[in-house]
């Protein structure tokens, strides 16, 4: 599986791609991660990272898409990824596009993260007293969520009009939004293949199934209430 998750910032990718990635035995490719270890170990790519980091700005594109390039180069990426937290610009978007097109590996789910703004102060609030992250203060949220409104929310449209986005309803237990996501997933490759379509692409309907039936009592899909709209009716909704 080629996903992307997208969303503001606490509307829980990260936390919902460690557990997709262990769902699919894929490598889970989170930018903020990346940077993260980068500045913890003062590189040269943490150094640029860092003043951005710290205001809540996006690190500039052309750092951003060589990092993510070389990473999905790697052989591990070749049976699948889950990028979280890339890509956050339109041009982040191209860039990607462009690099899968040519690989002939195109994505199979963009997942949009949705909470309300409170949700969101609230859930950073709780990990800056956890964590002490540089960029969980109150006045750098508002600012990341300004970022996220006009840099990265435009994606929303860019995936829409490619029929690959899915919004995800994001409050709600972390298990819960797990089997969401799984059910959203079967939902949009169902509509897609309708089976193998000879191209490989069938593998990824089962592979959704496959890591369902593994996923054990916690996860709880096909519940009904958790059941997400499929990308015609994402597409028919306003996000
Ligand atoms: P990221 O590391 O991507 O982090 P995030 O958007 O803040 O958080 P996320 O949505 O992953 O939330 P999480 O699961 O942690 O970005 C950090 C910075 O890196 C950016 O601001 C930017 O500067 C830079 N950057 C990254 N990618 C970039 C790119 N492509 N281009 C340019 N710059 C880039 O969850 C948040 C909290 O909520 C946690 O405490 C968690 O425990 C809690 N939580 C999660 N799910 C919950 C639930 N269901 N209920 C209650 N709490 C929950």
């Amino acid at each position: 599986m080629r996903i992307v998750l997208l969303g503001p910032p606490g509307a829980g990718k990260g936390t919902q791609a460690i557990r997709l990635a262990q769902h699919f035995d894929c490598p889970h490719v989170s930018t903020g991660d990346i940077f993260r270890s980068n500045v913890a170990e003062g590189t040269g790519l943490g150094q640029i990272a860092k003043q951005y980091l710290d205001q809540g700005d996006l690190v500039p594109d052309e750092v951003v898409i060589a990092m993510v390039m070389d990473r999905l180069g790697s052989p591990d990426c070749a049976r699948g990824f889950l990028l979280d937290g890339f890509p956050r610009t339109v041009g982040q978007a191209e860039a990607l596009d462009l690099n899968l097109v040519a690989q002939d590996t195109p994505l199979h789910a963009v997942l949009c993260f949705e909470a309300a703004e409170e949700e969101l102060f609230r859930r950073l609030a709780g990990r800056s007293a956890e964590l002490g992250r540089s960029d969980d203060g109150e006045a750098t949220i508002r600012h990341r969520l300004e970022v996220y409104a006009t840099k990265t929310r435009p994606l929303v449209d860019y995936y829409m009009h490619r029929r690959l986005l899915s919004v995800v309803d994001a409050v709600g237990q972390v298990e819960e939004i797990t089997a969401r996501i799984l059910d959203a997933l079967t939902a949009t490759m169902a509509q897609d293949t309708g089976g193998s379509d000879g191209n490989g692409n069938g593998g990824a309907k089962s592979d959704v199934d496959r890591h369902r039936n593994r996923s054990g009592p916690g996860y709880r899909p096909g519940n009904g209430s958790g059941h997400l709209p499929d990308r015609a009716a994402a597409s028919l909704r306003s996000p």
